[in-house]
């Protein structure tokens, strides 16, 4: 759910001015290598790993049109990514138009990468649909190798631009088509692939195509993983709830249906109910998570709600009405759409607009799901047996959200006593440090520059609000602290444009513990919060791990390898001033009293005020992570084996990450 993406406070812009007369359109390559983040988001990490994605869901368009089975991912030891696939290869005659090669003119030409038939579903509809020409474009290297024909095809590039003709390197009986390609270094903030982040996104694709086998191998850790789900959304579903409970088995609805516009749109739902408390809806279209949800996520609510209403009052079962949301306590849902010119809406263009997508899942599920409630009667009758309950509660919890409000508990005109808020009262310019413990919270306090900083120290673990039904949630201390603290309501009111801060900080130690009530406050703001985090407003602190200090000189460093490079400066600093070689200074190191010291933080309270606001709070000199919800699939499953009452597979994905603190969160 976090991402990685670093938001260090340097302008996005290089500063340059355009007088009238120099404003040229760019045109293809150039300007992705000009604006790189308009193509593919940032330069960040994400933007990093975007390029696979780019170059995948290619093949996977292959897998899709039926020309495709295997895909094979590579991360190379130099840093380079190869993609393999047995599709039929791109194109590699004489363009028509253009008169070179058909390859030069995908690989090289902006948005040309597309199929030019209209039977095949195109995945590149979304966000960043940009084709392989932009990898290409920030790539230093790229080598294409086309299996087509009977011939093996190949010409490599640079920048983007061909740096030799397509050549015939021999015959062949097979099709497909290997990339392979550097991240160009002077681009990206970082050219380091994540094997885990990485995999993940292949994860979601083998789920979403069970027709497809992804291999991915890792050179530098000989690491790999054959993704293949036969299952589909099955096996996606109990994945995610792999470590909860679920009381039915996992209901598969699947339809392919004309729509209003007369397209092909093939519908695919998979949803479980577990004992848990909270609502889990993914949702894709042309395998794009849908973040923001859209028609076909209304189009399964009513007909969830509708259906399993008709089948109580049909068998009598229910004495309370029920409303949507009590069939969805507990639910996991996944949604697949696969349809051809999807429309995208919304805050991050995440949110399927098209208007006939709605009644046509509608009615699918409603006859689908009637048809199962009746062969089913076990099963339908544990299903509202459990929104019976949930509507119980909900009753219950409304009355105590009214004695909430009427205490006038959660509007603004008290703030909560442990607050120090800041002077200033424009929002945008404010900002609230959300800290782990008081002796942290008290640094905190000394340290921040309190016009605009404000901070709220919690005490130990918050409650756990995935577990809790609302009523208890209301009850607890700490939670309607911060709900007070950001003073934008609670809940259904929650109202994103009413908070108090432009920035929501999160600051706990990187330790175990610390990532535990991260993972707890994410989950808080994730279920009754998210506005903030599609807003973008939703932060994580990055505290230093270890201080380097060499006389007077005290360096942070935020990671192993940050530290390592440290004194690997400091090292040749000193060799060249003392006129030694380094390897006389390692050896020297190792035992005079005034070489290096490295002391770890165990902890933000072991930091003084100035310490913290140096490393950590400091906008000029700190690095903080934006939370977004670009990975839906994972954070679900993340906080579902975190939170569930599963206790072995939470000990072993805490004892798998426990050296990878920060990838608790990702
Ligand atoms: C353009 C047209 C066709 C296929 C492709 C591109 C294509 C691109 C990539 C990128 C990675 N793997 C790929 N596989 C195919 C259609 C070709 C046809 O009609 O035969």
């Amino acid at each position: 759910m976090q991402d990685q993406e670093e938001i260090q406070q340097t302008p996005v812009e290089n500063g340059n001015t355009y007088s009238e007369d120099s404003i040229k359109v760019l045109e293809g390559l150039e300007a992705v290598r000009k604006r790189p983040a308009m193509y593919i988001g940032d330069i960040s990490e994400r933007g990093l790993h975007h390029l696979i994605n780019e170059v995948v869901d290619n093949s996977i368009d292959e897998a899709l049109a039926g020309y495709c089975k295997n895909i094979s991912v590579t991360i190379h030891t130099d840093g380079g990514i190869s993609v393999e696939d047995d599709g039929r290869g791109i194109p590699t005659g004489i363009h028509p138009v253009k008169k070179i090669s058909t390859l030069e003119v995908v690989m090289c030409t902006l948005h040309a990468g597309g199929k030019f038939d209209d039977s095949s579903y195109k995945v590149s509809g979304g966000l960043h649909g940009v084709g392989v020409s932009c990898v290409n474009a920030l790539s230093s290297q790229m080598r294409v190798t086309v299996k087509r024909e009977g011939q093996i095809f190949t010409q490599t590039y640079s920048e983007g631009k061909p740096v030799s003709q397509v050549e015939i390197l021999g015959d062949t009986d097979a099709s497909g088509t290997l990339i392979r390609f550097l991240p160009d270094a002077t681009i990206f903030r970082t050219t380091v692939f994540q094997f885990e982040r990485v995999a993940e996104r292949l994860r979601e694709l083998a789920f979403l195509n069970p027709q497809v086998i992804i291999h991915l191998y890792d050179e530098r850790e000989k690491q790999e993983e054959t993704m293949h789900y036969k299952g589909g959304l099955v096996d996606f579903v109990k994945y995610i709830d792999e470590s909860v409970t679920s009381f039915v088995k996992p209901i598969l609805i699947t339809g392919n249906e004309i729509s209003e516009a007369n397209k092909n749109v093939a519908v695919e739902i998979c949803f479980q109910y577990n004992s848990g408390y909270s609502e889990n809806i993914l949702s894709y279209v042309n395998n794009i998570n849908t973040i923001e949800g859209g028609t076909h996520v209304s189009g399964f609510r009513s007909a969830l709600t509708r259906t399993l209403n008709a089948y109580a009052a049909n068998n009598k079962l229910n004495k309370t009405p029920l409303s949507g949301e009590d069939f969805r306590e507990g639910l996991t849902a996944i949604i697949s759409v696969k349809m051809n010119e999807p429309q995208f809406e919304g805050q991050t263009k995440t949110k399927l607009g098209n208007s006939d997508i709605e009644g046509l899942v509608r009615q699918i599920m409603n006859d689908k799901l009637a048809q199962y409630l009746d062969s089913h009667p076990n099963e339908a009758k544990k299903v509202l047996e459990k929104a019976i309950l949930a509507a119980e509660a909900r009753i219950a919890a409304r009355k105590s959200r009214e004695l909430v409000r009427r205490k006038n508990a959660f509007e603004g005109s008290s703030l909560p006593g442990k607050l120090a808020d800041c002077s200033i009262r424009n929002p945008e310019e404010c900002e609230i440090y959300i800290v782990e413990g008081d002796s942290a919270g008290g640094s905190a306090k000394q340290g921040r520059d309190r016009r605009f900083q404000a901070i709220l120290p919690l005490k130990g673990k918050i409650l756990n609000v995935q577990k809790a039904r609302l009523t208890k949630i209301l009850e607890n201390d700490e939670i309607r602290t911060i709900f007070l603290a950001i003073g934008a309501g609670f809940d259904e009111e929650f109202d994103v444009d009413k908070a108090r801060y432009g920035k929501i900080i999160l600051m706990a130690d990187a330790d175990i513990d610390g990532s535990h009530i991260r993972t707890l406050l994410l989950t808080l703001f994730f279920i009754y919060m998210k506005d903030l985090i599609f807003k973008g407003k939703l932060y994580i602190a990055q505290p230093p791990l270890y201080k380097v200090k060499k006389g007077k000189g005290e360096y942070y460093a935020y990671n192993d390898s940050e530290r390592d490079e440290i004194i690997s400066r400091i090292r040749k600093e000193t060799a060249a001033r003392k006129g030694i070689d380094i390897e006389t200074i390692e050896v020297m190191e190792g035992t005079t009293p005034d070489g290096i010291q490295i002391s770890r933080f165990k902890g933000l309270g072991e930091m003084n005020p100035e310490q913290l606001w140096s490393t950590t709070m400091n906008p000029e000199t700190r690095t903080l992570c934006r939370v977004s919800v670009e990975d839906a699939a994972n954070a679900a499953r993340i906080f579902q084996t975190l939170m569930g009452e599963k206790v072995e597979p939470r000990r072993e994905f805490i004892e798998k990450n426990a050296q990878y603190v920060k990838n608790l969160d990702v």
